[in-house]
């Protein structure tokens, strides 16, 4: 019996407009909800809205607008989001409801009854950006937040607290029992680093500000936007409530084999260390994992207003549709790892994959040598009989499809992704080798049948396997093979897994290609119309292109031999003091014995965000002093005007293995 899965996003701030960051986190979500359901779990996936706090009010006041009214406004926008981008959300929680006060209300008394709440005063510096509490040493030279950028505000007043600093001890032993509570591994080593160093007792009210829910008994304090908004996971279900009184909370939380909070990795403190002590405290079910994504930039920049570079998902659904924009998030970034969103990537991405892979395959087949050899029809064949390529075939739809569900379940979209491209491939190369236009000339049609049957069954099998990614497109592809749409039931396993599911004699249909391919001139206007601009270093890369390398450009194979390549991994990271470039990086060159490198990164990387990423090192350079320290070696990393990024490798190969 199948349990039922939960999984939510963050519930967004609704001081802006949605844009492509918090895209990637739903249509993230929304594919892990796909996936589960396929595979016949009772599935629920929240999303929602964060509409309290600060910096809230603070907006609407600049709008003019009462609070409710601003919050009330903003909420469309989303909703729309989501809708547009095919993320089918079964519940949307805005925390501005009825039901959501009053369990934060619950929540509160339950810690409270735990004798885990006290008054006191408290003077600190506080983000607005982040609603949050910032000691001295996180601020940068003038008072300055280290993620907004902006001046933090000293505030002083009467607050509860919440005795968090009990909490160390049960969160280690906690972290300890569940080695997979945060993903991925690298993130988890920062929240028990910073859990290890002793928790503070934590402010959870505000006396200053009135737009929140008011605590219990002392109306004059609202809840600490923070503890309001992480219960939005448990409000949203009904609970905590006696059992019986909210079936959603006894399917979804208590009785759930998964409950998944993905987030972007710049709220995981929150996630993984006071949301699970606010539960403890309540003696409530903790969440089972928390999935910290990295951070996305546009066309390399990070995105800001004064930037004005704030993509918002809606001209880009416009522009290639929902399912191509969701297949490039699930593909260009690993999940987890920080990446950039870039018009002309996607753009490739596009023509090189989905055009000229599947959109190719579905072509020469199915619009093609089916309708005009065998009358558009499945045709029938004797399973027996078939070829050994046929059978190769075969056996790389069975390991792509385990392997990709296997990524599905570790919520590495990427590599899902990459395993069903390794069938399509696979497809392909067989549509060239058997070469079918030849057999239909020759009038072989028991092999013609066979090279069709094969390749319209792994275009079913495909239609299931990219169901979560691409909902729409695969439904558009199960009509032209003649088969309904996809209807995922509970209980009903409907990933792929046994050959032969296409019924001879099923009428396939031509419709309009799944994915045409754009050309350069399409390609301009579309880049045109969402006003992308080259930048200058894509200029002069294509200005390099033009002028033609002469011979005396060149070196030989062995010259680039010289230079002894490694893939090392990165176990610990510091700034180095007084210097504003420099980290010094202990690596594993797989030597037996660590390396010591210096790297001029630190304007452009936290050393947090380096320890357990694997890098390419120069490992044969002179070793040379900087600032008094020996630097073993040297980091690779790429730079344009934008800014800096390290070199890395997509697989987790071995420390040491070389690279040429
Ligand atoms: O933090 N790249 O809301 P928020 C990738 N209300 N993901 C991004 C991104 C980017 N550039 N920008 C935003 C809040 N995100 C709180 C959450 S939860 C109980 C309360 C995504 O509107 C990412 O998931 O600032 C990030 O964690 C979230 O949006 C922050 O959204």
């Amino acid at each position: 019996m199948a349990r039922p899965y939960y999984v939510t996003t963050p519930i967004y701030y609704v001081n802006d407009r949605p844009h492509i960051g918090h895209a990637y986190s739903t249509v993230a979500a929304d594919v892990v909800s796909r996936y589960e359901r396929l595979r016949g779990k009772p599935t629920y996936f929240l999303t929602g809205l964060d509409e309290h706090g600060l910096k809230i009010e603070r907006r609407a006041k600049e709008e003019e607008l009462a609070p409710q009214d601003f919050v009330d406004r903003m909420a469309a926008p989303f909703r729309l989001a989501w809708e547009e981008l095919e993320c089918a959300h079964d519940g949307f929680i805005r925390t501005t409801s009825a039901q959501h006060r009053e369990n934060v209300q619950a929540l509160w008394k339950l810690m409270d009854a735990r004798g885990d709440i006290y008054l006191d005063d408290y003077e600190d510096w506080y983000c607005v950006g982040c609603e949050s509490f910032k000691t001295e040493k996180e601020l940068l030279e003038g008072n300055l937040c280290p993620i907004h950028q902006k001046p933090v505000e000293r505030i002083k007043e009467r607050s509860y607290f919440f005795r968090l600093s009990n909490y160390t001890k049960p969160l280690l032993d906690f972290y300890e029992a569940h080695p997979d509570f945060v993903q991925p591994e690298a993130r988890f080593n920062e929240v028990r680093s910073f859990v290890k160093e002793g928790l503070r007792d934590l402010s959870i009210s505000r006396t200053s500000f009135r737009w929140g829910v008011p605590v219990p008994e002392d109306p004059e304090h609202v809840v600490y936007v923070w503890l309001d908004a992480l219960m939005n996971y448990v409000s949203a279900l009904g609970g905590p409530a006696e059992e019986g009184e909210a079936p959603l909370y006894d399917e979804f939380w208590q009785s759930s084999e998964a409950i998944k909070h993905i987030v972007g990795k710049d709220i995981l403190r929150f996630h993984a260390i006071y949301w699970p002590a606010f539960l403890m405290s309540a003696g409530i079910r903790l969440p089972t994992q928390i999935w910290a994504h990295g951070w996305l930039t546009v066309n390399g920049e990070k995105m800001s207003k004064s930037l004005g570079n704030f993509l918002p998902p809606g001209p880009l659904v416009e522009a290639f549709g929902a399912d191509v924009l969701r297949y490039y998030f699930m593909r260009e970034v690993g999940f987890g790892q920080d990446g950039d969103f870039s018009h002309r990537n996607l753009l490739n991405r596009y023509n090189g994959e989905l055009a000229n892979g599947l959109g190719n395959l579905m072509n020469r087949i199915v619009a093609s040598i089916v309708k005009k050899n065998l009358e558009g029809r499945v045709p029938e064949v004797d399973f027996d009989a078939l070829s050994d390529a046929d059978r190769q075939l075969i056996d790389k739809a069975n390991v792509a499809a385990q392997e990709a569900a296997k990524h599905f379940e570790a919520l590495a979209f990427h590599r899902a992704l990459d395993s069903t491209w390794e069938l399509v491939s696979a497809a392909n190369k067989y549509v060239d080798s058997t070469e079918p236009w030849k057999l239909a000339k020759q009038d072989d049609k028991t092999r013609l049948a066979e090279v069709c049957y094969t390749v319209l069954e792994t275009l079913r099998w495909l239609s299931i396997m990219l169901f979560p990614v691409m909902p729409k497109k695969c439904n558009e592809l199960r009509a032209q093979l003649g088969m309904p749409p996809l209807l995922p039931t509970e209980q009903v396993d409907l990933w792929p897994s046994a050959w032969g599911g296409l019924r001879p004699g099923t009428q396939t249909q031509t419709a309009t290609p799944l994915f045409p391919r754009f050309d350069e001139s399409q390609e301009r206007s579309i880049l045109e119309r969402l006003g992308v601009e080259d930048t200058p270093t894509q200029k002069k890369a294509a200005a390099m292109k033009e002028t033609k390398q002469s011979e005396n450009d060149f070196i030989e194979f062995d010259d680039f031999l010289k230079v002894d390549l490694r893939v090392a991994v990165v176990k610990e990271a510091e700034r180095v003091e007084k210097s504003k470039k420099l980290l010094k990086l202990i690596v594993d060159a797989g030597e037996g014995r660590p390396r010591q490198i210096l790297a001029g990164i630190s304007e452009h990387y936290a050393p947090e965000d380096l320890v357990g990423r694997r890098v390419v090192i120069v490992a044969n350079l002179k070793p040379r002093k900087l600032m008094g320290l020996e630097s073993q070696g040297m980091l690779l990393a790429a730079s344009d005007d934008t800014g800096l990024s390290v070199l890395g490798v997509d697989k987790d190969v071995e420390p040491g293995s070389p690279a040429k």
